[in-house]
């Protein structure tokens, strides 16, 4: 629902939406699709590593029969699917690409630089295509102190109103996770963990002691659920949270505690607003000598696949 005045779609939709070749050979097809979003490689992880994880993941969708579909915003145009030049070029830290959330996607376009879109922005083009899949690491939230700050994500508004399905791997600690859920839930999202319980995940951490109200072990039922939203035309999001594989948990509660210092000097550093995450990931990672980023490759991985083979139960229920 990319909301272009009429006039202006007909005028150069076409020519700001570009589709790559597979995407669109695979969304006439019906094939299953799953988008990803350009944010964790301009923004979330460090060069080479950002260049690297960006083809794993392409990789990872692939050998699950899926067409990945990797979203970013390059000199004007929204692309949909990047060839292997332009991934190299928005992962390379010299162009200085812009983060992109629904906010900036015109002003971004006009300037013909280079963004990387977040979940919010990655979400609306997704389904401004028909994309209804979605594989990310974790997404915004409500920040602590957002009762002083409001900081929150637009990540949790495109939830409530985008039928997309993203499939992440939870929030992070460094947001306020209880508000986080009942924002999701005021708006409508609908949250589903995968899996045996209902804990909703802390990204680093396989499980919180907050819950969301369904979840399931069946991916197939996970795609009967999307198709009935669309059958129903309920116009929301759903947020499949993922636990991260247990063999990776014990580092990921030692994360866990060098999370909390981060977050603390983020706040003495006085860094607020869309430099909160950028900022924290990178301190994280830098405390935790690396073991962050490999978790964090870890659950991306793993959330590519999950979200693959959702996509392929989807297309089949939707022939
Ligand atoms: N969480 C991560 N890594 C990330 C992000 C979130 O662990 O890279 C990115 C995602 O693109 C998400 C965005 O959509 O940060 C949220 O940013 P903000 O809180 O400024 O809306």
């Amino acid at each position: 629902m990319l909301r272009f005045t009429k006039s202006l779609f007909h005028q150069s939709l076409s020519s700001r939406l570009i589709l790559g070749e597979e995407v669109a050979e695979a969304l006439a097809g019906n094939k299953p699709i799953v988008a990803l979003e350009s944010t964790v490689i301009t923004h979330g992880l460090p060069s080479p590593n950002n260049l690297e994880t960006a083809k794993l993941l392409e990789s990872t969708i692939r050998k699950e029969n899926a067409i990945p579909a990797t979203i970013a915003l390059i000199n004007g145009k929204i692309k949909v699917g990047l060839t292997k030049s332009e991934l190299e070029m928005i992962a390379d830290p010299k162009i200085d690409a812009i983060k992109v959330s629904v906010r900036d996607i015109s002003n971004v376009l006009v300037k013909k630089v280079v963004g990387g879109t977040t979940v919010a922005a990655t979400m609306r083009i997704a389904h401004a295509c028909g994309i209804r899949v979605f594989a990310t690491g974790g997404i915004g939230g409500v920040h602590r102190g957002a009762e002083d700050t409001f900081d929150i994500s637009a990540d949790l508004i495109e939830l409530g109103q985008t039928p997309v399905a993203v499939v992440c791997a939870g929030a992070k600690s460094i947001l306020d996770i209880p508000k986080t859920l009942e924002f999701l839930e005021t708006h409508s999202c609908n949250v589903i963990v995968y899996g045996n319980d209902k804990n909703f995940p802390g990204f680093f951490t396989p499980k919180t002691k907050y819950f969301a109200p369904m979840n399931s072990a069946n991916l197939k039922e996970i795609a009967e659920i999307l198709a009935l939203t669309d059958l129903l035309n309920l116009q929301q999001g759903t947020l499949i949270a993922c636990p991260l594989p247990e063999k990776y948990s014990a580092v990921g509660y030692e994360i866990e505690s060098v999370i909390q210092t981060a977050v603390k000097e983020c706040k003495e550093l006085k860094i607020s607003s869309k430099e909160v995450t950028p900022f924290i990931l990178k301190r994280v990672n830098e405390m935790t000598k690396g073991k962050s980023m490999e978790t964090n490759i870890a659950l991306l991985q793993n959330n590519a696949q999950i979200a693959a083979k959702i996509a392929k139960h989807y297309s089949d229920l939707t022939v």
